[in-house]
């Protein structure tokens, strides 16, 4: 040991030696120097100062992305744009032990669909909870749009919590948007089915018996968990439904969900009718469906709500009776529908139009209390005319999707698909204030905490879905390029440039970092996924190997730099069950457990207890050992599972 510590000291004062050297011959260069050696403009070093955050330092604001078809979150700092976490959610995540060990396997299975394991998910729509209109720093909600689910992240400690399948739907993309005080999580269906997931139902039927839906999943925030019990949906036409928001503020108690395809088109190219994108946009319009969600609830908890495959289910024509379902015609596929800030305005970008829509509430309301409509759709669902209720249309340019809001008043942001391009306007007066390039072709947009009623301004980040030459090649599939942007001048400068290796991201929200409070270590013994003691834990000193016929149970423990127990014995045969618990309390003391061949990991942060099972189905020798490089001594923190013959 003597001779260990020497050593060491005798390395690093070389290494530090060596350091000092090369550190003063660099000081030399002068920041002209760099400029030229790197080619750099003095634009480049005004955005290089804007976002580079020194060692040590940490960043403003943490953003939540998803992650698109990899059904993962992807967490990183802004300015920065360093990556700091993935997040395993609908798919397993082995560095976190997600889907390798018993804990987070229960948390899958929430997510199975007719008894099978589905493991991948295609995450559109991160949201954080709000109270009062303003994110708390206290969950993360996410859906999956090829498996109509909805996930719970836990930000005590970003891990994957719940995972509820919508019993209603086939595929949702109109999730997740929370309420203003976390009540209820919104998901809309996006494709159409047979109504409550009927087995089939031929496509000639499909005006009469396909249907969408939103679904309202109540938020439990005591538990952290969606109460199915108390959740409901709203039966719709078979349109296209797709993103909505929550009203706030002045709109508190609504919510607005738009569609696409209200053609009602049923492709068919092998029948010779056209195809899917022309008959889906045949109309000048669709609809923006306008949801009492306060009344919902209230008829749901009288009774007037239909039971559904476990699920309450309000059909049309009561919505239609109690008047809490409106339609108002939106211009043309249109993507998203953005509430402003004090929830008196709601701007829908149509696709295939060239403006922005603004909607008044106030005067969505007048027509609705007037009983102003200008007809109904062929399901009876009343329908509020355009010009009544339209506060401004503003062209914009080509391929509007979505809209962010400032901390500056009257100022929003909308992305144009096909131009490539962010335009800065102003709500209130209806005119355009400033532009600029990405690269290339953005979907959704994001300013920190830009859908709440307190948007921070500063930075844009724009989630572009073609990144074509910007970063070193890497195979025809190409990252995505989400680009920072400060917003906090009249005039919007381009500042960084990041590739995202992990899916495609639709949509991502940023929180102010000083409103995360994570943990650090849990409770001794914390079965992390239910937030309770597990029945698998123990303290030093009581660790204990259970046998019975055909089983073996190994409560264990994990310190620098010993698993204890050193040994499991068992025959061939047996049902293994191997708990253990960290009981480090240093910050960043993970350890990480494997055995050979049986592919089980867990991944166990300072007082977590983990549990792997599997069967011992081969006679023979198989070496444990911790996964996280803990210590000097970490690779001795290893065991033999010894499997005889019978
Ligand atoms: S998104 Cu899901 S298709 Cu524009 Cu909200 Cu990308
Ligand atoms: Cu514990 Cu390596």
């Amino acid at each position: 040991m003597n001779l260990f510590t020497k050593q060491t000291a005798t390395l690093a004062l070389a290494a530090g030696m060596g350091f000092a050297a090369v550190s003063s011959a660099w000081s030399a260069e002068s920041l002209q120097d760099v400029m030229k050696r790197r080619g750099l403009s003095q634009q480049d070093l005004l955005a290089a100062s804007k976002t580079y955050v020194p060692t040590g330092k940490r960043d403003e604001f943490v953003a939540f992305s998803s992650g698109g078809q990899s059904g993962q979150v992807i967490v990183y700092g802004i300015p920065s744009m360093r990556i700091l976490k993935y997040i395993g959610v609908f798919t397993p995540e082995p560095w976190q032990g997600y889907g390798f060990d018993e804990e987070s396997k229960e948390v899958l299975k929430g997510g199975r669909i007719d008894g099978k394991d589905i493991t991948w998910g295609d995450t559109h729509h991160p949201a954080l909870s709000e109270t009062n209109g303003k994110y708390d720093g206290q969950f993360l909600f996410i859906n999956d749009k090829a498996n109509p689910r909805l996930a719970v992240i836990d930000l005590r400690d970003f891990e994957t919590k719940q995972i509820v399948v919508n019993p209603i739907f086939k595929s949702e993309h109109g999730g997740a948007f929370v309420t203003p005080n976390t009540d209820y999580v919104i998901e809309a269906s996006q494709y159409a089915t047979p109504f409550a997931n009927k087995k089939f139902v031929p496509l000639e039927r499909f005006n009469e018996e396909y249907r969408g839906g939103v679904t309202y999943w109540k938020f439990d925030r005591k538990e952290g968990k969606i109460d199915v019990k108390k959740s409901f949906t709203l039966e719709l036409p078979p349109y296209s439904q797709d993103l909505s928001d929550a009203g706030k503020l002045a709109s508190d108690g609504w919510s607005f969900t738009n569609s696409f395809c209200t053609e009602r088109y049923v492709g068919g190219i092998e029948k010779g009718r056209p195809p899917y994108e022309a008959g889906c946009s045949a109309k000048d319009t669709d609809y923006m469906h306008v949801i009492n969600w306060k009344k919902a609830a209230e008829l749901v908890a009288a009774g007037k709500a239909k039971k559904v495959n476990g699920m309450d289910v309000i059909p049309m024509d009561v919505s239609i009776k109690e008047g809490i379902l409106f339609l108002i015609p939106e211009p043309k596929s249109p993507h998203g529908v953005d509430v402003t800030p004090d929830g008196k305005f709601i701007t829908v970008a149509g696709k295939l139009d060239t403006h922005v829509s603004v909607y008044s509430f106030e005067k969505i309301m007048a027509a609705i209390k007037a009983g102003k409509f200008e007809g109904k759709d062929p399901y009876g669902i009343p329908v509020i005319s355009m010009q009544d209720t339209l506060h401004k249309q503003v062209q914009l340019g080509l391929g509007p999707l979505h809209t962010q809001y400032d901390s500056k008043k009257c100022v929003a942001y909308t992305s144009l698909y096909v131009d490539s391009q962010v335009a800065k306007w102003d709500y209130c007066e209806g005119k355009v204030l400033d532009k600029i390039s990405i690269h290339y072709n953005i979907g959704h947009l994001m300013t920190m905490e830009g859908d709440t009623v307190d948007p921070k301004g500063h930075y844009l980040v724009a989630l572009n879905k073609l990144a074509i030459d910007r970063f070193n090649p890497v195979g025809p599939l190409h990252p995505q390029n989400h680009q920072l942007i400060d917003i906090s001048n009249d005039k919007m400068q381009l500042l960084y440039d990041m590739p995202i290796p992990l899916g495609e991201p639709h949509y991502v929200v940023a929180i102010d970092a000083k409103m995360l409070k994570p943990g650090i270590r849990y409770k001794v013994g914390t079965n992390s996924r239910t937030d309770k003691p597990s029945a698998g834990a123990v303290r030093a000193g009581e660790e204990h190997t259970d046998k019975k016929a055909g089983k073996v149970e190994v409560f264990g423990t994990l310190i620098r730099s010993h698993i204890t127990p050193e040994t499991i014995e068992a025959t061939v045969g047996d049902e293994i069950t191997i708990h253990l618990t960290n009981l480090e309390r240093a910050e960043d003391e993970t350890h990480g457990f494997t055995v050979s061949t049986y592919n089980v990991h867990a991944s166990a942060e300072p007082g977590k207890t983990v549990t792997v099972k599997f069967k011992a189905d081969k006679e023979g020798v198989y070496p444990y050992y911790c996964t996280e490089f803990c210590s000097a001594l970490h690779l001795e923190m290893q065991g033999y599972l010894l499997v005889k013959p019978k």
